[in-house]
């Protein structure tokens, strides 16, 4: 399997996140794609390649221009008021609120945000061009006649929505590639979310859709980030009604109940003849990940690569979470291996 990516992701690296009231080091570090990078090689997955620039257009059908405006021009604003650290948002257009676009550069941010969790810092807009463009070149690699390819893609996309970020996400990746598979003529795309997170961006760009079936298994929101969204009761909406399916787990879940999940997914997968799925690959379902509740062991990941298999569709990972930083590059890497049937 080809694996696409891009050192750019080394210029998104925020410093704090805000936890149990202290602020932390952030989670989503560029160690991450590193470590993956160096398990495909050490596993010989197959070749490395840089992305191709497929330019702003493919994203522009995933994110609203207005946002992406904002999100490439945010950090030169803040250097022209002075800003020094991080650029992060800490007002939202919560419940009582208007919303409004405001004048200001934080009030645009928390109009265009929906948590803390997304720092804005020089590099940010860079790394994530490239994330989108390592996707885009996997998903053009698959359009080509490839069975299978990996977009190892930082920072991680799949809590964006078409005008707003949170949770370490910016751009939604695995969005974008699925868009673009529609546009270059297929009908019927298939997302499989399989980060430890509710891919809440992802839903909510498909979710009046039904050219875009979107499957996630994850810890239970009313437990787990992001809290307000993920509800097994989310079907969809209007043309996208029965084209949705969430499968919340509790905290603590392990392989076999994992597992259950993900044999209901498949089936809705299968069900709606997708011809083509789109994993959105978050590894952080991990026992040991320092974020998350789910018990899944490593040998789980092989195992998980292997059932992914068995749909016989052409198939386009794309790296979403994952914070066991020792641990990301076997976990993701044995997904891939068991696609292979390694
Ligand atoms: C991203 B992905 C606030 C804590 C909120 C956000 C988790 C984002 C996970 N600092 N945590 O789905 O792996
Ligand atoms: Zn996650």
């Amino acid at each position: 399997m080809l694996t696409y990516y891009s050192d750019d992701h080394h210029l998104h690296h925020g410093k704090c996140e805000l936890i149990d009231g202290q602020l932390m080091p952030c989670f989503e570090k560029p160690q991450r794609a590193d470590h993956i990078l160096q398990r495909v090689k050490d596993r010989q997955l197959g070749d490395v390649l840089a992305p191709r620039d497929f330019g702003l257009a493919p994203i522009e059908r995933i994110h609203s221009k207005a946002y992406l405006e904002f999100f490439k021009s945010a950090w030169a604003r803040w250097q022209e008021q002075g800003g020094k650290g991080d650029l992060l948002p800490f007002t939202w257009p919560a419940r009582t609120l208007r919303r409004m676009i405001p004048n200001d550069l934080h009030g645009q941010l928390g109009y265009y945000s929906f948590d803390g969790g997304a720092p804005i810092t020089a590099g940010t807009w860079q790394a994530a061009y490239s994330a989108a463009q390592v996707a885009l070149s996997a998903q053009q690699e698959i359009a080509n006649g490839a069975h299978s390819a990996f977009a190892l893609c930082r920072p991680p996309g799949h809590h964006a929505a078409g005008d707003v970020m949170g949770g370490y996400c910016y751009l939604n990746n695995a969005a974008i590639a699925a868009q673009a598979f529609l546009d270059q003529g297929r009908k019927k795309v298939a997302i499989l979310d399989v980060d430890y997170h509710h891919g809440n961006g992802t839903q909510d760009i498909f979710y009046q859709r039904s050219d875009v079936l979107f499957a996630s298994i994850h810890g239970d929101p009313t437990e787990e980030f992001p809290f307000f969204l993920g509800y097994a009761d989310e079907l969809g909406e209007g043309a996208g009604e029965g084209y949705n399916f969430n499968y919340p787990l509790p905290m603590g879940s392990t392989w076999d109940t994992w597992n259950a999940a993900l044999e209901r997914a498949c089936q809705r997968i299968v069900e709606y003849g997708a011809e083509v799925v789109v994993v959105s690959l978050g590894v952080d379902t991990y026992m040991e990940d320092p974020i998350s509740q789910f018990k899944l062991d490593s040998p789980d990941y092989l195992t998980m690569g292997r059932r992914i298999a068995a749909l016989c569709l052409p198939t386009l990972f794309i790296m979403e979470g994952g914070y066991a930083v020792e641990a990301i590059g076997v976990n993701a890497v044995n997904v891939l291996e068991g696609f292979e049937g390694a």
